[in-house]
């Protein structure tokens, strides 16, 4: 599995599933979420529809998948960050659980190229940093990774990026 760094929008990337920051409903939303579902078309609320009315709301750190739309993309997989309210190792578990469960998605779908927003550091608050070490640390560890073949951090505000570009370097050397 390797490793990429992009600054822009997530909706232009034509990766095998492009990752949504949603929010448990699963209906949409500000932000990323909002970009996705404006530029995916209703399609991809139609489909969170029949997921909610199946099994309901989705839980924190937990995720699904649809098709993308009229995006690039093949799949989304919704997943739902923590919202940040303090220092909490729950906290931190649920992130870490987001890229997890989305990566455990990806697998089962035969996804070799998945695209990651920065889940929680927008409307969520989550500190960036920390946020930054969770998803690094949490994408190298994932059990299956061979079965990925790349990873793709989309950072779309410039702290983000830096703050990845610097880590992953680290990383590298
Ligand atoms: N492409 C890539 N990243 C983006 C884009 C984009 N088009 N737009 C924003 N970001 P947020 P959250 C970045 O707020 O914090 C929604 O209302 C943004 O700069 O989208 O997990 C949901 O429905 C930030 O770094 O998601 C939920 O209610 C990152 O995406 C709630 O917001 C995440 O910011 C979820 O909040």
């Amino acid at each position: 599995m390797t490793t990429e760094l992009i600054k822009g929008d997530i909706t232009t990337i034509k990766a095998d599933a492009i990752v949504n920051a949603a929010n448990s409903s699963l209906l949409g939303g500000g932000g990323v979420d909002g970009a996705i579902h404006r530029k995916g078309g209703k399609a991809i609320l139609e489909a969170c529809v029949t997921i909610r009315d199946k099994q309901g709301k989705c839980k924190t750190g937990n995720a699904v998948i649809t098709i993308a739309g009229n995006l690039p993309a093949k799949y989304v997989i919704h997943t739902v960050g923590p919202v940040w309210n303090g220092d909490s190792e729950e906290k931190n578990a649920l992130l870490a659980d987001c890229y997890r469960n989305s990566l455990t998605l990806a697998v089962k779908n035969n996804v070799k190229v998945i695209a990651f927003p920065n889940i929680s550091t927008g409307i969520y608050h989550f500190p960036k940093d920390k946020a930054a070490d969770i998803a690094i640390t949490t994408v190298n560890n994932f059990a299956q990774k061979e079965k990925i073949d790349k990873v793709i951090f989309v950072c779309f505000d410039d702290e983000n990026y830096q703050l990845y570009e610097e880590k992953l370097n680290r990383i590298k050397q």
